[in-house]
C-alpha cells in the first residue's frame, strides 16, 4: 500500500494515513486502501481495537484530496462521495473498536473521517472544521449526519455554515472529542485507552457498540427492545462466564473472546 501504514500488534491495530505532502488528504487510491484495510480488520477477531491516526506533525487528515476533486464531473464527484461513505459506514461498523487519534488537522473528510470512529482524542495542535461550503460544496462523507449527532443540531450547523475551523479545546467544549493530550503522548495515551479496552470482555465490548450505533438509529422502544435482545446473547458468550467467576472468585477476569 502507497498510501496507509497498517500494523497489529496483538489485539491492537494501527492505521496511520501516510501522505504526509498533501496532508493526509484522502484521494480515491487512498479511500481505497483504506477499504482493504477495514476488511481485514473486520476479518480478524484477534484484533479487537483499532488506531487511526495520520502521518507527520501537522494533520490527521486535510480533507478530501481537494486536486484529485477539482477535475471530477457530476459523475465521478457522486461515486467518489459514494466510495467515502461507504468506506467510512464500514469503518463506523466494524465490530471493533476505533480511537481516532486525531494529531493535527481535521478537516473537512478528516473530521468526518475522526467522526466515523468510535472515539476522538485530540492533540493539543488539533483542528477540526467542515470548510466545504468556502469551496462551493457540501459535506459529502456523512458530515451533515454525524456531526449533528455528535454535537447537536444547532453548533453543526453553525460549523457547516461558517466553515469555521475551531481548536482542540472547543471540540472539547463541545464534545466532539473525548481527551485532549500533548502531541508528543498523544499515541501512548491511546495505546493506554485501546489496551483498557483490550482487557474486558471482547464479545461484550463489540455487542455495547453494536447496541449503541444500531439504537441511535431506532425509535426508542425498539431500541430498548435490541439492547435487551444484545444483554441476553451476552449469556451465549465465554466472556459472561468468565467475567461473573471472576466476580464470584474474586479474581481477576481473563477473557479469551467469546
Ligand atoms: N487536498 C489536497 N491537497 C491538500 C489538502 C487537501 N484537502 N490540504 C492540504 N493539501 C496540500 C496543499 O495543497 C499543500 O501542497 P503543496 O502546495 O505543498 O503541493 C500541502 O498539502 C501543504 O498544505 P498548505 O501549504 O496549504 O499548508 P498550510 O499549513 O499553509 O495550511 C491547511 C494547512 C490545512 C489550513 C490548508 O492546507 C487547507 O486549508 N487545506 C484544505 C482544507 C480543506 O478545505 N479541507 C476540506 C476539503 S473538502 C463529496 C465527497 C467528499 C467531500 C465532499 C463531497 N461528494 C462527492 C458528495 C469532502 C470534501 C472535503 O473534505
Amino acid at each position: 500500500m502507497d498510501n496507509i501504514v497498517f500494523q497489529v500488534d496483538g489485539h491492537l491495530a494501527e492505521i496511520t494515513i501516510n501522505r504526509p505532502k498533501a496532508l493526509n488528504a484522502l484521494n480515491s487510491a487512498t479511500l481505497k486502501e483504506l477499504q482493504v484495510v477495514i476488511e481485514e480488520i473486520a476479518n480478524n477477531s484477534e484484533i479487537r481495537v483499532v488506531i487511526l491516526t495520520g502521518s507527520g506533525k501537522k494533520a490527521f487528515v486535510a480533507g478530501a484530496d481537494i486536486t484529485e476533486m477539482k477535475e471530477m464531473n457530476a459523475i465521478e464527484a457522486r461515486a467518489f462521495g459514494r466510495l467515502g461513505q461507504k468506506v467510512f459506514s464500514s469503518l463506523e461498523n466494524l465490530p471493533q473498536v476505533v480511537i481516532a487519534a486525531v494529531n493535527g488537522f481535521a478537516l473537512g473528510g478528516g473530521c468526518e473521517l475522526s467522526m466515523a470512529c468510535d472515539m476522538r482524542l485530540a492533540s493539543t495542535k488539533a483542528k477540526f472544521g467542515q470548510p466545504e461550503v468556502g469551496l462551493g460544496i457540501t459535506p459529502g462523507f456523512a458530515g451533515t449526519q454525524r456531526l449533528p449527532r455528535l454535537v447537536g443540531k444547532g453548533r453543526a450547523k453553525e460549523l457547516i455554515y461558517t466553515a469555521d475551523v475551531i481548536d482542540a479545546q472547543e471540540a472539547y467544549r463541545i464534545g466532539l472529542v473525548n481527551k485532549i493530550y500533548e502531541p508528543e503522548e498523544l499515541l501512548d495515551k491511546a495505546r493506554e485507552l485501546a489496551h483498557k479496552i483490550i482487557s474486558k470482555g471482547p464479545c461484550a465490548v463489540s455487542l455495547a457498540k453494536s447496541a449503541i450505533n444500531n439504537g441511535l438509529n431506532m425509535d426508542t422502544e425498539s431500541a430498548f427492545n435490541y439492547e435487551a435482545e444484545i444483554f441476553g446473547l451476552c449469556f451465549a458468550t465465554k466472556d459472561q462466564k468468565e467475567g461473573m467467576a471472576a466476580f464470584v472468585d474474586k479474581r481477576k477476569a481473563d477473557f479469551k473472546g467469546c
